[in-house]
Order: structure tokens, then C-alpha cells, then sequence
């Protein structure tokens, strides 16, 4: 080397060190202030120098990386369904965010607005006289809830962890094995080779982080936790290895809510721990199993404020006594069994392979599929990746998931972390039946069962209605009110989500599920639905015809007649009408099943003949979004309510209706293919709906490659977890589509939306409504093997391309459908499994 050259290379090193005094090091993870939720991922940054070239971690279903993550976004979500973290991989420094489900500020209250009866009659007449703009000022005076907001779902706090790091690390590789729930960190330094394995135990009900090393005593860490506000860590007395956070949250309106409180315990082989000043110390250990709980002390759905009779600290020393007496293989055994007897339910491959791809880390994987490279079981690994995340954050008894599954770090989240009724929460649960996750579904019937009482309160005082009512969101306390703004003024939440427990019936065909829990929610949604229908005067599209008034077509705004006045508020939604529509026809067909309540399915019947159409408009050919043929203001709007028809209920399609069908599809055309996350996930179900999976994968394409974050989760942006689940039950559906529309013969439709992306592939273990549970191979674009096992019994239809089969099951039988020597298929002998 030359001495200009020496010069140069010292020259342009001095200049990357921070100048004298300055220091650009972050301080070590135990001493940095935690979160104020102002940076939009949340940032995290680890001292450990890292590069790696690590191989791909063996497991077939993996996310991997060769960095920590360097924001939440890139973090690694692990759940068990009342319990989350986000584990960001860090060497030196790792943090795990956490999550309790329950932890919401704010607290019950009586938020409908006795003014709203008076103004109904009011607001209903200026909306027939096209007075939109009067109503809406009448109605924001006097409709909305008292208040009109609710408090947020907030984050449990962080966990701070520092290890020995600071040097050269090599072969780093982190991963989430989707199979196993299990969170993967190794890395190696100064010759020691580290592992961290990290899983949330639903059965002992704790986040477990194990650390280990190829060499003894190497493992030294400290760990604290901390929360931006409320709460504050300690060392647990008369213990030498336990900390715990205690606290009690604030709301934005600065009420005091619920008592929290996180804890941590070491389980050391070898070297010794201390807990001093609220930090958990550990030197020299063999290998080391953190156990982390938290709890809080909400009641439960629908019982009153915060439980001042529990003490969450207690709880979480209670919770972490008895995970202490389980040696860590025993935790990990049950975690791992616990959750593959959800998991391994559903196997599915889409091919060809493509081999390049698939041995590169996520990120980079992502971003060559972003770049237009092929990669088929990249769709296979997001669906797998939803249905991991449902397991993760709805299971029997927690919280239904939220606009973030569970995972939240900030404590006023994007739009609260609420429960959206008006697409978002609905969404999140379309999955669940599908693709085997039948159980996970409970806890959005838990949350119906609990807005029964308020939803009657608020049906009662703003409509004088019977039944029970939602509007656009809800809360962790019964908020059923309108909220936000006159676009709350939406009572169909408690409609829509009624088709949930009806689709859980249809799956499984359990009448005393039906009996018990279905029929009261749904005669309830329908009784508030009757009562609030109205008859359009003349003068009107539709005089004469029930409709809903008011309505909105959630958010979509629309030009009045004059082409200048921009509304959202109307009568009649088309959206409203088809709910209206499923209810009803729903609750007929179920009290006959039931042989129940005949005067009121009457009533249904009645309702049924007066309610005013689905429209096509005559100038665009597209189903009408309102009872006029109104300009949207945005015709590209992320919300099409109106197919709500197609897409969840199967008013429309394209053998029974085929020209409501081709109206949808000019719908769809007319909306584009540019969405939110969510938006996009929709209108994959819509146009898989339509039998079109080239046009499903194209906006299957635009969801992976622009609403996906590195770490799988869907982006709006930012971050809501109703894309992945949606877009995992639009994956399924793409497959196999079932529909049980009068309860008497289920019709399965094999490959209905197969894109060419996908020539071979098989799935096993999709569900079908009638009690059916299908698995498929498929070769160049045809069906080679269906095999179709019947829990119930009873005829069945299956559609497979142009093919219409009929069987007669016995409970318990599997039939085969294969192709015959033309490569077509067709129906083989029945077999018994
Ligand atoms: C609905 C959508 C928004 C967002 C919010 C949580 O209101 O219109 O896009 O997803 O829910």
C-alpha cells in the first residue's frame, strides 16, 4: 500500500468514529428509557456488531433473518392467545415487546344518547327529502355515543435484556418455525456458540425465552422491565430471582383503569442470580429459562369495570410458581404438542418449487418476489403464517383478536387496536372455519354474548328497538353506540357479526351450538334489524320497499344529485340491505332447524318480501353502492361494501346470479386493484367469489408484495392483522369453496379459483360447510386426487371443473374423487377412513 493510500484508508476510518466526546453508542439495553410510542416501528438498535452468511435453519415452515431486527416491524411475533411478545433477536441487546389481551384503558359506561329516539324521526325524513347535509348536522348533534370515542388497548411494557456481545458476531440467523411457534435466536462469539429459544405456553400460561451455549458458564445476562408510564418494577420480595412490574393505566381523558402487572423469574443450571434494584442478574450459568407473565385485573366480557379483588402481581406469581415446577423440557413439550394440535390441521404446498427462493432469508425472499420472481410457496408460507397467527391470539377463552391480533406497542394504538365491526374484526375471523381453527372462533362469540346487554341498552334508548346493536366499533367494556363521527351512525355491526356464529353451524353442523349460542345472538341482531327497517316513501327508488335509514356505506362518500354536495350519510346502503338480507334468510333457515319461534320467523318471512333489492345500475352495469345511482367520491375506496353479497354471504354468484355477478365484477374493475392491506385482502375473496384466480393471484401479488412487512404482517400501512387473515381465508377459498345455503345439501366446489401461478400443488385438511374435511392434489392445473371425509354423513354435491358429482355419505366416510384416463375427474368408489 502506498502512503497516500495508508493516509487515505486512516483518514476515512477516523472519520466514521464519533468525535471526542461524543458518544453515537446506544446505552446498554437495561439502561435505556422505555418507549413513548412517537417513532412510527418502533426502533431498536443492538451494540453487537453482526454479519453473517448462516445457513438457512432446518424447518420447513420458517421466517428467518440473518440480523436482529432493527424495528418492530421486522420483530417476530410469538402468542398464546392471551399473552404476546415481539421478539426482536437482538445479541447484546434484545427486547421483547409484550402483550396482556385484556389491557384497555377506560372502563364500562352508558354511552347511549337519549337524544337519538327524538331525533330519529327527524334525521329519517330529511335523508327521503335528500336534505343529507341537515341530517347530517342533526345527527352529529344528537345520534352519536356520550362520548363518542373509546380509550385504546395498550401494551404491557417491554423487556430489556442484555447479554456479553460486544465484538464480532458471526453466523447470526433468527427464525420463527411456524410448525413448532418457536422463536430461534444463535449466533456465534468469541468461539461460543449461543442459542435463545423463545415460545408463548398456553399451557403454563407463560412467554418462555431458554438460553444456552456450546461452552459451561457461559451464559450471562440482566433483564428489567419497564413501561413508558403507570407502572413500576421491583424486585419480588424474599426472592432472589424474580422482578415484577406493577401499575395501574391511564386513559387519554386521564382516568385511572385497570391494575396491571408483568413479572419475570430465572431459572438458572449453574452460576448464580440476583434481582437487585428490579434487574434480574445472571453470571456464569450453563444455561438460563426466563419465564415472563402478565396479568391484569379485568373481569372478563361483560362484567362491570376492573375486579378490585384481584391483585395482577398475585396472579403472576401464582402463574410463575407453577411454571417453575416444570423442567423447561417439559414446557417446551407441551407448548410445541399444544400448538401443532391446531397447526398441523392443514398442510398445504403450491408449486413448482422454487428452490432459490425458498433457501433465502424472508426479508431477502420478499424482496425478490417483489422484483417479480415467481414464488409460489411464498403464498403457502403467508397462509400458514395467518392461521399461526390466529392460534397466537384467539384461543378459548382470551380476547377475540384485535386490529393487531394482540400485538401492540404504543399506548394509544392506530385506531385504538379496537374492534372494527364494519369489515376489520369480521375479517379477522374468516379464516377460522376454513382452515381448521373451528375453537378459535369462540372467543368472537364471547364478545357477542357480552354486547348483548349493552347493544340492548343503546337498541332501546337511540331507536326504541328491541334486540341488540353494534356500530362500527367496539371495545374490551360493551361500547355499542355510534363513535368517531356520523359515519358511526352504522347500526349493523351486531347483523353482521351474526353471520359468525350461523357459518360456525354450518361448518360443523352441532345443532346444540346452533340452539345455545347461535339463535339468541342472531334472533337478537334480527329483532334490533325489524324493528329499525322503515318503509321508503313515495318519491323514492325504492317507495314502498324496507330499508335501513340512517345508513352509510362504510366510509365511502358519495355527490347528491347536484353533482357538488359530498354526503356519506343516506338511507338504504346496498350494504345494509344485504346484510339485512343474510340475517333474516339466516334466521329463518335456522328456526326451522330448530323448530323454534315460528311467529318470529314470520316476521322474518315478511320483512324478507318488503326489503328493497340489490340494483344494477343501468348506466355502468355495476351493483349501485346506494339507492341512487350516486357518484363516489372516491371511486377507488379501500371499503366495497356492496359486494357484501359475494363476499361473506353468497347472495351472488356467478351460476345462480349471473347477472348480479357480472355487475360485481364491473364493480370490482371499477374499484381497481390498489388498496389497503386489508382492502386488497377483500377483494381476493371477491374475485375468487367469481371463480377468477388469476385475478385473486394478481391481487394476492399486490398484498406480498406491497402491504407486507418483513416480517409477514400485513400493513394498511401501518401494521392491522385483519390482511393476513383475510387474505389466508381468500387463499383457502381459492381451493375449496363450500356453501350450505338452505341447510339441506352442501355443494363443495373443488379448485374453484386455481390461478396458473400455481400448477401443482395439494392441501389436506380444509373444511367445508356440511362437516366436510377435504384434501386435494393437483397437477398441471387439474384435480389428480380428492379425498372428501364426511364427520356428519348426508348428500353432498362437489363441483370439480365443469363436473357436478352427487354422493349420498355415511357418517364418518371418505369418498375419493380422481380423474379418469382423460385426465378429467370423476367419482370413484366410496371409501370408509
Ligand atoms: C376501517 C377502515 C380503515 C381502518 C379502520 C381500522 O374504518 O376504513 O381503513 O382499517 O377500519
Amino acid at each position: 500500500m502506498t502512503i497516500a493510500r495508508l493516509l487515505l484508508t486512516l483518514f476515512l476510518l477516523a472519520s466514521q468514529l464519533p468525535a471526542a466526546g461524543q458518544s453515537t453508542a446506544p446505552p446498554p439495553a437495561c439502561e435505556r428509557s422505555p418507549y413513548d410510542g412517537k417513532a412510527e416501528a418502533m426502533p431498536w438498535t443492538d451494540r453487537a456488531a453482526v454479519s453473517s452468511v448462516a445457513a438457512r435453519p432446518a424447518g420447513r415452515l420458517l421466517l428467518w433473518y440473518r440480523a436482529p431486527a432493527r424495528d418492530w416491524y421486522q420483530a417476530l411475533p410469538i402468542g398464546n392467545g392471551r399473552l404476546g411478545a415481539m421478539v426482536f433477536g437482538g445479541v447484546a441487546d434484545e427486547l421483547l415487546q409484550l402483550n396482556e389481551d385484556t389491557l384497555w384503558a377506560g372502563g364500562p359506561k352508558d354511552v347511549a344518547n337519549p337524544d337519538a329516539l327524538k331525533a330519529l324521526p327527524e334525521v329519517r325524513k330529511l335523508l327521503f327529502e335528500d336534505r343529507n347535509v341537515e341530517a347530517t348536522a342533526l345527527a352529529d348533534k344528537s345520534m352519536m355515543g356520550r362520548p363518542s370515542r373509546i380509550q385504546s388497548y395498550q401494551t404491557l411494557g417491554e423487556a430489556y435484556l442484555e447479554c456479553p456481545g460486544l465484538g464480532a458476531i458471526t453466523d447470526y440467523v433468527r427464525s420463527l418455525d411456524l410448525d413448532t411457534g418457536i422463536v430461534s435466536v444463535a449466533y456465534t462469539f468469541e468461539g461460543v456458540r449461543y442459542t435463545r429459544q423463545l415460545f408463548a405456553s398456553a399451557p403454563a400460561n407463560v412467554i418462555v425465552a431458554r438460553f444456552t451455549a456450546s461452552r459451561r458458564a457461559a451464559i450471562s445476562l440482566k433483564m428489567t422491565l419497564k413501561r413508558l408510564k403507570d407502572a413500576m418494577v421491583a424486585p419480588v420480595p424474599a426472592s432472589h430471582n424474580a422482578i415484577v412490574m406493577s401499575g395501574q393505566v391511564t386513559g387519554t381523558d386521564g382516568a385511572k383503569g385497570m391494575s396491571l402487572a408483568a413479572a419475570a423469574l430465572a431459572v438458572n443450571d449453574g452460576g448464580r442470580v440476583s434481582n437487585a434494584g428490579g434487574v434480574i442478574d445472571v453470571e456464569g450459568a450453563n444455561s438460563v429459562t426466563l419465564l415472563i407473565t402478565g396479568a391484569t385485573n379485568y373481569p372478563g366480557l361483560g362484567k362491570g369495570g376492573p375486579d378490585t379483588s384481584i391483585e395482577p402481581a398475585r396472579v403472576c406469581a401464582a402463574t410463575l410458581a407453577k411454571a417453575t415446577s416444570r423442567p423447561y423440557d417439559a414446557l417446551v413439550a407441551a407448548h410445541v404438542a399444544d400448538h401443532q394440535r391446531y397447526f398441523r390441521r392443514v398442510t398445504l404446498t403450491l408449486g413448482p418449487a422454487n428452490a432459490g427462493a425458498e433457501g433465502l432469508p424472508t426479508n431477502e425472499r420478499l424482496d425478490r418476489f417483489r422484483k417479480g420472481q415467481p414464488d409460489p410457496s411464498l403464498a403457502a408460507l403467508y397462509f400458514q403464517f395467518g392461521r399461526y397467527l390466529l392460534i397466537a391470539s384467539s384461543r378459548p377463552g382470551s380476547m377475540p383478536a384485535n386490529l393487531q391480533g394482540l400485538w401492540a406497542w404504543k399506548l394509544e394504538n392506530p385506531w385504538n387496536a379496537d374492534f372494527h365491526t364494519n369489515i376489520n374484526l369480521q375479517m379477522n375471523y374468516w379464516l377460522a372455519e376454513p382452515t381448521g381453527l373451528a375453537e378459535l372462533h369462540v372467543p368472537l362469540f364471547d364478545l357477542m354474548d357480552s354486547l348483548v346487554a349493552p347493544g340492548g341498552v343503546t337498541a332501546k334508548t337511540q331507536y326504541g328497538a328491541r334486540g341488540w346493536v353494534v356500530h362500527h366499533l367496539t371495545d374490551a367494556w360493551g361500547f355499542t353506540a355510534p363513535a368517531d363521527g356520523v359515519w358511526g351512525v352504522w347500526p349493523m355491526g351486531a347483523a353482521w357479526l351474526a353471520r359468525h356464529p350461523w357459518e360456525h353451524y354450518l361448518y360443523s353442523g352441532d345443532v346444540t351450538f346452533l340452539r345455545e349460542r347461535a339463535w339468541p345472538l342472531m334472533r337478537g341482531a334480527a329483532r334490533f334489524v325489524l324493528d329499525f327497517l322503515v318503509e321508503a316513501p313515495a318519491g323514492t327508488p325504492v317507495a314502498g320497499r324496507l330499508v335501513t335509514s340512517p345508513s352509510h356505506s362504510p366510509e365511502n362518500a358519495f355527490f347528491m344529485k347536484d353533482g357538488i354536495t359530498k354526503t356519506m350519510f343516506t338511507y338504504g346502503a346496498t350494504m345494509d340491505l344485504e346484510i339485512v338480507r343474510d340475517l333474516l334468510e339466516n334466521c329463518v333457515a335456522a328456526s326451522r332447524i330448530l323448530g323454534l319461534d315460528a311467529a318470529f320467523r314470520e316476521e322474518c318471512e315478511a320483512a324478507l318480501k318488503r326489503l328493497a333489492p340489490i340494483r344494477i345500475s343501468p348506466a355502468s352495469g355495476r351493483i349501485m353502492e346506494w339507492v341512487e345511482d350516486y357518484k363516489e367520491v372516491e371511486p377507488h375506496h379501500r371499503h366495497t361494501s356492496h359486494l357484501y353479497a359475494l363476499h361473506p354471504a353468497s347472495q351472488i354468484d356467478p351460476v345462480r346470479t349471473p347477472d348480479l355477478a357480472e355487475a360485481a365484477r364491473k364493480t370490482l374493475q371499477a374499484r381497481g386493484d390498489e388498496g389497503t392491506g386489508w382492502s386488497l385482502a377483500w377483494r381476493i375473496c371477491f374475485w375468487t367469489r367469481l371463480l377468477d384466480g388469476e385475478h385473486a393471484h394478481l391481487l394476492l401479488t399486490h398484498l406480498l408484495s406491497g402491504k407486507t412487512l418483513d416480517n409477514l404482517f400485513d400493513t394498511h400501512p401501518p401494521f392491522q392483522i385483519d390482511g393476513n387473515f383475510g387474505a389466508t381465508a381468500a387463499i383457502a377459498e381459492m381451493l375449496l369453496q363450500s356453501q350450505w345455503p338452505d341447510a339441506s345439501t352442501p355443494v363443495l366446489h373443488l379448485l374453484p379459483a386455481l390461478p396458473r401461478a400455481w400448477p401443482m400443488g395439494s392441501v389436506s385438511g380444509l373444511r367445508a360447510q356440511g362437516g366436510f374435511d377435504v384434501s386435494a392434489t393437483w397437477m398441471d392445473g387439474a384435480l389428480t386426487e380428492a379425498r372428501i371425509h364426511s364427520a356428519r354423513g348426508g348428500p353432498v354435491v362437489v363441483v370439480v371443473g365443469a363436473k357436478t358429482l352427487r354422493f349420498d355419505t355415511k357418517p364418518g366416510q371418505t369418498l375419493t374423487v380422481g380423474p379418469d384416463k382423460s385426465g378429467r375427474p370423476q367419482r370413484s368408489a366410496a371409501t370408509t377412513r
